[in-house]
């Protein structure tokens, strides 16, 4: 049954006593993928999720606290993903949300689904970063409206709630969690997550897209550029968090190139799971960590962060969209030929 994450976890989420605005987040398929040599390889499907990604985890948190702390509105700045998520559990608590992109840089079905929900779109010329930069100062300047990014601490919050779930989806601790990291909130709330549970932490892998791998190279990047628009992020607002992360848990950072990308989300797909881009990257990274002999041996789990429907565009890159017009009366026909092409 799908209670919601505030009533599965809320001993461990240190919330005031709240009314939850929930959607049905989290409980997402944790899908047993393939077994390398010694290394059994989970996914977590968190485009399961009600709006389709992983933010929902944090959003219902954020939501909740917002509404409980008297604000009439939210506002993100969002790639898209965070946007749709806050414009949803906005919609839910009967606040209005504000989302703020960077002008033609945002999945498409994306924008349609936070318009959907009701949210106002507000585009700005520039990149994330800097509509980041814009929301931070209207949120400090206007005191009814919360802050719904993660930089806000209810949302990593609620986003360690994805540590929670592994912990009871495997029974016992991962020994490697690769993810993508686009503004690091979310490799960042895993690991307080596991350290919350005082069961130790698996090594954290965080992959970035190659153009946009600002914590590979270890300088923030003004230029950014990756076929994976979710992650398109030159200057993580928790990059900090994200180093001790990967410092403290002998991980590392890695970047894949969108050749890499777009090959793992076709391979996926072709395996019956289909993940936006930023999600094939993590699955990219995965591929190479293990090439590399760098994935320690047990249970490694790649989060899958968000629905392929979400960038329905990206796999005509790859994939045969148009259909093949076929004769009704000589159907069978041609399937034969499909069959033995
Ligand atoms: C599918 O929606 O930043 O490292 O504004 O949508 O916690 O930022 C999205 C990020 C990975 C990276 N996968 O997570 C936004 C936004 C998907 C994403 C990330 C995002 P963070």
């Amino acid at each position: 049954m799908h209670i919601g994450l505030i009533n599965r976890y809320r001993q461990w989420l240190g919330l005031p006593d709240l009314e939850p605005v929930t959607l049905g987040e989290g409980n997402t398929p944790m899908v047993h993928w393939a077994t390398w040599n010694s290394c059994r390889i989970w996914l977590k499907l968190e485009g399961c999720n009600p709006t389709g990604s992983f933010k929902d985890r944090g959003m219902t948190v954020a939501v909740s606290q917002a509404r409980h702390a008297g604000a009439k509105a939210v506002i993100c700045a969002s790639t898209g993903n965070t946007a749709a998520s806050a414009a949803a559990y906005a919609g839910r608590a009967g606040l209005k949300a504000f989302v703020v992109i960077p002008s033609g840089q945002v999945a498409l079905a994306k924008m349609i689904q936070a318009s959907a929900y009701g949210a106002t779109i507000l585009a700005i010329e520039g990149n994330f970063d800097q509509a980041l930069q814009a929301v931070r100062t209207v949120a400090e300047q206007e005191s009814w409206i919360a802050l719904v990014n993660s930089v806000n601490p209810w949302r990593l919050r609620g986003q360690e709630t994805g540590a929670y779930e592994i912990l009871d989806d495997l029974g016992t601790m991962p020994s490697a969690l690769v993810l993508p990291v686009g503004n690091a909130g979310n490799i960042s709330a895993y690991f307080h997550g596991f350290r919350r549970r005082n069961e130790g932490v698996p090594q954290m892998f965080g992959i970035q897209a190659q153009g946009s791998d600002p914590l590979v190279q270890g300088r923030d990047l003004d230029n950014v550029t990756t076929i994976a628009s979710a992650i398109r992020i030159g200057r993580p607002a928790s990059a900090h968090l994200a180093k001790e992360a990967v410092r403290e848990s002998h991980g590392q950072f890695h970047s894949v190139p969108d050749s890499a990308i777009l090959h793992a989300q076709e391979e996926l797909a072709h395996g019956g799971i289909f993940v936006e881009p930023a999600s094939a990257a993590a699955y990219a990274g995965l591929k190479v960590l293990y090439r590399r002999n760098l994935l320690p041996t047990g249970d490694v789990v790649a989060i899958l962060t968000g629905n392929g429907l979400k960038d329905s565009q990206t796999p005509t890159m790859w994939a045969h969209v148009e259909p093949q017009l076929v004769k009704s009366q000589h159907l069978i026909e041609s399937i034969g030929q499909f069959m033995n092409p």
